[in-house]
């Protein structure tokens, strides 16, 4: 306990309090499937001085990934991420800039106890990648470079994981995931974006347990991904007794029927937006009358669309 009462103190002082600490401890471990009672261990793996950094790259995306993570304000994610998980390495969220950054990748990608590498966004391939350059330099070729070193790489997004809205037809740019650019197997966090809490959960596992989590064929963590949204929907009973939605604003939409007939792709979408929601758990899209779109699959935007049926 002496390391996690340090870092308490730490927390303390940098205006993350014990309590929302320990209450995003315990929260990871529920998402992870741990249990509450898992919060104190969480807290330890993240306070040791041995645990691995964290290298967060951009390649070609629209930086929703981080956004969602960085809209999560209670507990206070963002601040537990960068002051607890040390996030060594993120391009948007750093202050350094320049040389500086290009330093602090090198210094962060050769540190003995290696690094976790968190990659957001699909990479252009065509043309030898010259469609996407970070610091002059091919993410092509960043990510060449990095990923083939990390310990483990979690891809965040469905850019990352699958090529995305870069990857959806014509694809200009020949964007690919980047397991097809590099070869190395990752952990994909699909959706579009991800739920902050799942990124979370599966950093977390990887400094708790020294590896990534048990994930299905597509490389999704089964504790989010092992079930679908029609699995747990709030609007399944209605689907059972055919009480459907028929257009957007009807009196079935309005009751919060089943949106399957506006075009609900629930039934072959595995994600954990009902049991976890978003926004610091206000809602999610069929919460809101929005049927799913299907953002944690592969090739959602051109196998899914049109994402809406509203004749
Ligand atoms: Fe892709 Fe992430 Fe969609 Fe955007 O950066 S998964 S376009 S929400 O944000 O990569
Ligand atoms: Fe299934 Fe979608 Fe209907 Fe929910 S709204 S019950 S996920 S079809
Ligand atoms: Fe995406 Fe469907 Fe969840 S659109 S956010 S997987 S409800």
């Amino acid at each position: 306990m002496g390391k996690e009462s340090n870092l308490l103190t730490h927390l303390d002082f940098l205006g993350v309090s014990r309590r929302d600490f320990l209450k995003f401890c315990g929260a990871t471990a529920t998402v992870l499937g741990l249990g509450a009672g898992m919060a104190g261990d969480v807290a330890e793996a993240l306070a040791s001085p041995k645990r691995p950094s964290v290298v967060w790259l951009h390649f070609a995306e629209c930086t929703g990934c981080s956004e969602s993570l960085l809209r999560t304000t209670y507990p206070d994610v963002a601040s537990i991420i960068l002051k607890v998980i040390s996030l060594d390495y993120h391009e948007t969220l750093m202050a350094a800039a320049g040389h500086q950054a290009e330093e602090m990748l090198k210094k962060a990608t050769a540190k003995k106890q290696g690094f976790l590498c968190v990659c957001e966004g699909a990479i252009p391939t065509k043309d030898g990648g010259v469609y996407g350059k970070v610091g002059g330099r091919t993410m092509l070729s960043i990510a060449k470079e990095i990923v083939p070193k990390a310990l483990a790489t979690c891809c965040v997004g469905n850019c990352a994981c699958f090529g995305g809205v870069q990857a959806a037809k014509p694809n200009p740019t020949k964007a690919k995931s980047v397991s097809e650019v590099t070869g190395v197997k990752t952990v994909n966090i699909a959706g579009c974006p991800p739920n902050a809490v799942n990124i979370v959960a599966t950093i977390v596992h990887f400094l708790l347990l020294g590896k990534l989590p048990a994930t299905d064929e597509e490389g999704r963590p089964l504790f989010a991904y092992g079930q679908t949204i029609h699995d747990s929907c709030p609007r399944r009973a209605h689907y059972e007794e055919g009480n459907f939605a028929k257009a957007f604003g009807d009196e079935g939409h309005r009751q919060g029927w089943c949106l399957y007939e506006l075009g609900c792709k629930g039934p072959e979408t595995s994600n954990n937006c009902p049991r976890v929601l978003f926004n610091q758990g206000t809602n999610w899209p069929i919460g809101a009358g929005h049927p799913c779109i299907g953002c944690s699959e592969p090739h959602f935007w051109d196998e899914n669309a049109p994402f809406f049926k509203n004749d």
